[in-house]
């Protein structure tokens, strides 16, 4: 399959090294990273080693490819979905965090797919990253149900050896995975702590009402995502990947802005519809912006 990798960071960067054996594979991001990815291969380090040679590239537009996975930083949703609509490709399937496929599908004429990927990625220095964690990547119909396409892509995503599970119910996925990130990511930025350490204590109990709230914003969007399957899910991926740096607390150490906009601060926008109060998940926003504000990022 010709699959096109938008956003060569940590974790675009690690799933096309790992198609790369069996697919034919482009990451398109930045240099320097970009160039010797092209020049002298990619070497994938941890729990999964390899050495791959996928092409790579800072050309945004002008590509062909069956599958484009997006792995753009949420902000840049936008500006992706428009470089990929001066390409053909045969459809999308978002790796993201935040809820991004309707803003992918609003900009697109192809079919998008949705997804969510729990590998663990560190970009190590250009053309290295590292495999913190082997996850798994689940996709399917955004809306739900069987779909031949999610069928095609899981299975290339299985041939090359990618934990993948093509699932009916991505709607609760989703939902499920943004209380995760809403637990896990703001609090493990501002208290500048690994994944595991939300595993009790005072940044835990910060963690579950975070995702206790954006399951109950769930409900009322019509997705069924009782408390206690979310409460599940955040304990499973804090265990899983408890040597984690979350991508924001490595946004923060890199002084690079936040995805908080599109996680805690989505869920705020959301609940406003419904005239819900989210107040972890509205402080915790509010302490991630306050920080991008004071280093010069908004
Ligand atoms: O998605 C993640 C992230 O860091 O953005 C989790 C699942 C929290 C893993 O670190």
């Amino acid at each position: 399959m010709r699959i096109l990798v938008f956003g060569a960071g940590s974790l675009g960067t690690l799933v096309g090294g790992l198609l790369s054996p069996i697919h034919d594979v482009t990451l398109v991001g930045r240099d320097p990273h970009v160039s010797q990815v092209e020049a002298r291969g990619l070497d994938i380090v941890g729990a999964h080693s390899a050495y791959a040679t996928p092409r790579a590239t800072t050309a945004e537009t002008g590509h062909t490819a069956d599958l484009a996975v997006l792995t753009v930083k949420s902000f840049d949703t936008e500006s992706a979905a428009d470089a990929l609509a001066q390409c053909d490709i045969g459809c999308v399937l978002s790796l993201q965090n935040g809820l991004t496929e309707e803003r992918l599908a609003g900009r697109l004429d192809v079919p998008v797919l949705a997804g969510t990927a729990t590998y663990g990625a560190r970009l190590v220095e250009s053309a290295r990253v590292e495999c913190t964690g082997i996850g798994r990547v689940v996709l399917g119909a955004l809306d739900g149900g069987t779909d031949p396409l999610a069928e095609r892509v899981g299975k290339a995503f299985r041939d090359a050896n990618v934990n993948t599970l093509v699932a009916t119910d991505m709607p609760r996925r989703r939902w499920e995975k943004l209380a995760v990130n809403a637990g896990i990511n703001a609090v493990t930025a501002l208290a500048r702590v690994e994944n595991g350490a939300l595993g009790s204590g005072d940044a835990s109990t910060i963690a579950h009402r975070a995702a206790r709230e954006t399951a109950r914003v769930a409900r009322l969007e019509g997705v069924r995502l009782p408390n206690r399957v979310a409460r599940e899910a955040i304990d499973r991926v804090i265990d899983k990947t408890a040597a984690n740096r979350s991508s924001m607390l490595q946004d923060i150490e890199g002084r690079k802005r936040t995805e908080v906009d599109f996680i805690n601060g989505a869920v705020v926008e959301y609940a406003a519809n419904y005239d819900l109060a989210v107040p972890t998940n509205a402080l915790l926003a509010g302490l991630l912006r306050a920080w991008e504000r004071g280093v010069g990022l908004r």
